[in-house]
């Protein structure tokens, strides 16, 4: 063993301090981060015997994992790391001098996925679900004195039949899993009569306010005592309240007498005299309940927890309320990773994960799609950010659709004990929910039969802590049970709605009237928002968000797409009142192996800020508009510096009635802010370089922002690439902006977004093929702004569909004439896919160019690409 006698006199000198230094302590928590020896993939050999040879293996620290997944970039780097299977660890350890007389127990907070645990190669336990904390009594297992060998083998083999996470949710998702000891590992030491360590991981002591009154509340306060002691043992049982400053507000002291390997359950009721409630992020008052244990002189064990004081309710009609009054929940989920570190974060990564969500303005999270660590439920009480807490039941309850087998249901219900227990004393959890879109396989007719299993899940909930409200989020309700699919509206006493109008499908607009339906559906059903969200590469940008279809599952993800998406769904949510809460899809980007998109690679881009939390992407300042009371102002478009076009609409987000804004030095005027938007129509640019500023006065105060801009083209020049949200340079240089100034018609593309690059049509007849590939198809117009003067417009086109001349017949009709009369691009070009070019003249007046594209009835226009240039 590499080092060992070196490595075990570090640790001994340190534990006996830290033992020394905290001997008066009844509960020892000793971490187990430094040290351990890791090896990935299977081992070979016994790699749990104590003889085993590790000597080759890695030292790392904990939290660790060895996943790397998620970079920027169209490919994977060949620093990834998506190995899913078993790796090992092993760790040497003496044993704590303090020891004797006390019980020790080895905690895990969290373990991707399923963990083999060893200590002294003898086996110790297995636990099944990567999130949850979980405890093994190892006193006997340890060596009285001398070290220690604790070897735990992680696994996160993909789910499917015959794997060892067969039966452990989640089956599927969109999130990678991790593997490996990726929380904190600790060795925790107690009297021998000491608060349950065995009850799913939860701290033993539950507390929650039967009454709260103004004048008083009443507290129920549950304690589950252990007895490991050979014999009974009488013990003393000391309960108290305290406030934020530590004077205790109320006590209790309770004799009992325990058999000897009994486990009792204590419950009393304290009152807390003019209490000061938990207000969410107004006045996050936290008490504390502490809970010791003694015998005769001596103090066993002692336990602490939070505990808030405040009422939750949810009405259909009216949305969410604290304490009796109403407040709208607004907010976003986040997952638990990061680049590099992937889930093995710090604590101070989680507190600048909460830090943007403030920033933002959110007053709500929610803590998709499994238990997080603790540092986050604390960081939700302590902010007063309202939470919602799940446990990872995603997507599928069996690999076909069918109802779970046992051992799945009972892992679901083992992740929903933890969840429950584990967090129940803290105020910030509003909801528990059981499930995330495992009504997903309806989409597709296929078989879903989630329902029993969510059935019996609320029911455990709701035995488990009747004081909250369970919730489901819900991907694609089925309204009509069928033999095959189930439904599960209504299962839980609150439902969120998962929905991407104008990304995955439909349009923005529809999700107002969707959401007004599922409220009619469901009357007596409190709903929420519980996704919506659209991607964003920071480097893809567009200069219409409208100008070409959305390719959701591929590439370019402009970021001026995310904005126009959130824009408009907020702008009907906001209408709502009903919601109780929203949560944005995703606060951070996050990584998933399923993604290629935008402008990277295994990594779900919704994000409102960067997976390295490095950029705020312009979307995070409309919110910010919306929903901080701190005065904002905020620029939109910092990042797409080389314009394409010298006519821009100059936007920032704020949260001022007006803005004033400059360019190059001149005041371009003030704009009214409407929904937290303030909008400078169709500014011109010069030629070169743009300083853009922006002032907003706040009382007492005045915000600035400013952004440069550079525009390389002519004033009297554009160049549309029609049908697009990207642009195209030319072999000669010239830059095409993407489809803009245009009024009416569809965008389209010879190309749907997931074909094969093997099946792609190609456009033949040009040296610029990729200009052709899109179009403008309808019945339509373009609105060009330019300096009034002659210019020559070239028309490009393509016959994307028809097999013969005459099948499309337009007109192109400018200043009242048709320049281009009777265009038929099958015709022109002699074939289908072949670019054909027009050149006419045309004049501009009062500042426009109107070119009309007027097709045949029953035929649709088309156009591929305009160049304008002065004559
Ligand atoms: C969903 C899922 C979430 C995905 C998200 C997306 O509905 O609940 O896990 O990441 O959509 O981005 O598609």
């Amino acid at each position: 063993m590499r080092d060992s006698t070196l490595r075990l006199a570090v640790l001994l000198a340190a534990w006996l301090g830290c033992a020394g230094a905290r001997a008066a302590q009844p509960r020892l928590v000793i971490g187990l981060a430094e040290g351990w020896l890791f090896r990935q993939g299977p081992a070979p050999g016994e790699a749990q015997s104590t003889a085993f040879d590790d000597s080759a293996w890695t030292v790392v620290s904990i939290p660790h994992t060895w996943n790397r997944i998620g970079n920027e970039g169209l490919k994977r780097s060949p620093e990834s790391n998506s190995y899913r299977g078993a790796s090992w660890y092993r760790l040497h350890f003496p044993t704590p001098a303090t020891l004797k007389g006390r019980r020790a127990f080895l905690q895990f907070d969290g373990v991707g996925a399923v963990a083999d645990v060893w200590l002294n190669g003898r086996p110790i336990g297995r636990h099944e679900g990567a999130f949850s904390r979980f405890r093994f009594d190892v006193t006997d297992a340890l060596n009285p004195r001398g070290e220690n060998l604790l070897a735990v083998k992680a696994d996160n083999s993909k789910p499917q039949p015959g794997s060892l996470t067969e039966h452990v949710i989640p089956l599927a998702g969109d999130f990678f899993v991790s593997g490996g000891l990726y929380r904190n590992v600790s060795l925790i030491l107690t009297g021998p009569v000491h608060v349950d360590m065995a009850d799913f991981g939860g701290p033993g002591v539950y507390g929650r306010a039967l009454e709260l009154e103004a004048e008083r509340a009443l507290v129920s306060i549950s304690r589950r005592i252990a007895n490991d002691a050979p014999a009974a043992r009488n013990v003393t049982v000391v309960t108290k309240i305290e406030d934020a400053s530590g004077q205790v507000v109320a006590s209790e002291e309770k004799r009992a007498r325990l058999a000897a390997g009994e486990t009792s359950v204590l419950t009393s009721a304290l009152g807390v005299d003019r209490p000061r409630l938990w207000r969410g992020v107004t006045d996050p008052y936290l008490y504390r309940i502490v809970v010791a244990i003694r015998s005769g002189n001596e103090q066993l064990d002692e336990v602490t927890q939070p505990l808030g004081l405040r009422t939750l309710a949810f009405d259909p009609d009216k949305g969410f309320f604290l304490n009796g009054e109403p407040l709208p929940l607004v907010g976003a989920s986040m997952h638990q990773d990061r680049p590099v570190k992937g889930w093995a974060v710090a604590r101070a990564d989680r507190v600048q994960d909460f830090d943007l969500l403030q920033e933002m303005g959110g007053n709500a999270v929610r803590l998709a799609h499994y238990q997080h660590d603790q540092v986050a439920y604390e960081l939700a009480d302590a902010r007063g950010i309202v939470a919602w807490a799940e446990i990872p039941l995603v997507s599928d309850v069996s690999f076909d659709g069918s109802r779970p087998g046992e051992a799945l249901a009972a892992n679901a219900r083992q992740q929903l004990n933890e969840l429950i227990r584990q967090n129940f004393n803290h105020p910030s959890i509003a909801v528990w929910s059981i499930g995330n879109e495992v009504d997903l396989r309806t989409t597709g007719g296929r078989r879903s039969r989630p329902g029993a299993l969510l059935r019996s899940l609320h029911a455990l909930a709701k035995e488990l802590d009747p004081s909250r409200l369970t919730t489901l989020a819900d991907c694609c309700e089925e309204t009509t049970p069928t033999p095959e699919r189930d439904v599960i509206a209504g299962i839980t006493d609150t439902l969120g709605y998962n929905r991407y109008f104008g990304w995955y499908y439909g349009k923005f607009e529809e999700l107002g009237p969707y959401l007004d339906a599922a409220h009619a559906r469901h009357p007596r059903l409190p709903i929420a928002v519980s996704e919506y969200g659209a991607g964003a590469g920071l480097t893809q940008h567009t200069d219409n968000a409208l100008g070409g279809p959305v390719d959701s599952h591929g590439r370019p993800h402009p970021e001026e797409l995310q904005m126009l998406f959130h824009e408009e769904s907020w702008r009907q949510i906001r209408e709502r009142p009903y919601l109780w809460g929203v949560f944005i899809w995703n606060l951070f980007d996050f990584a998933s192996d399923e993604r290629n998109e935008g402008d990277l690679t295994d990594i779900n881009e919704k994000g409102m800020v960067s997976y390295d939390r490095a950029t705020r992407k312009d979307v995070f300042y409309f919110y910010e508009a919306n929903w901080s009371r701190t005065p904002a102002l905020h620029l939109v478009g910092r990042r797409y510096i080389e314009r394409a076009y010298p006519v821009v609409d100059v936007k920032a987000y704020s949260n001022a009635s007006q803005v004033r804004l400059s360019l190059n030095g001149n005041d371009i005027g003030t704009a009214p802010c409407s929904g937290g938007i303030c909008i400078w129509p169709r500014v011109r640019l010069a030629q070169g370089v743009n300083h853009i500023a922006a002032t907003a006065d706040f009382p007492g105060a005045s915000l600035h922002d400013s952004l440069q801009w550079n525009y390389a083209g002519s004033p009297t020049e554009l160049h549309i690439k029609a049908g697009d949200l990207s642009g195209y340079v030319a072999p000669d240089g010239t830059r095409y902006g993407s489809d803009n100034f245009f009024i009416g018609g569809e965008s389209r593309g010879i190309n749907a977004a997931n074909v094969a690059p093997a099946q792609r049509l190609q456009v033949t007849g040009t040296s610029m093929p990729a200009l052709y590939e899109s179009y403008r198809s309808g019945a339509f117009a373009y609105e060009l702004p330019l300096p009034d003067g002659e210019y020559v417009v070239t028309a490009r086109f393509i016959e994307p569909t028809a097999t013969a001349a005459g099948k499309r017949v337009f007109d192109v009709v400018v200043n009242g004439h048709r320049a281009l009369p009777d265009v038929d691009p099958f015709a022109l070009a002699g074939g289908s896919l072949k670019a054909v070019d027009r050149s006419f003249k045309a004049r501009a007046a009062g500042g426009r160019l109107r070119i009309e594209f007027r097709p045949r009835p029953g035929n649709a226009a088309i156009v591929s690409a305009l160049d304008v240039t002065s004559r």
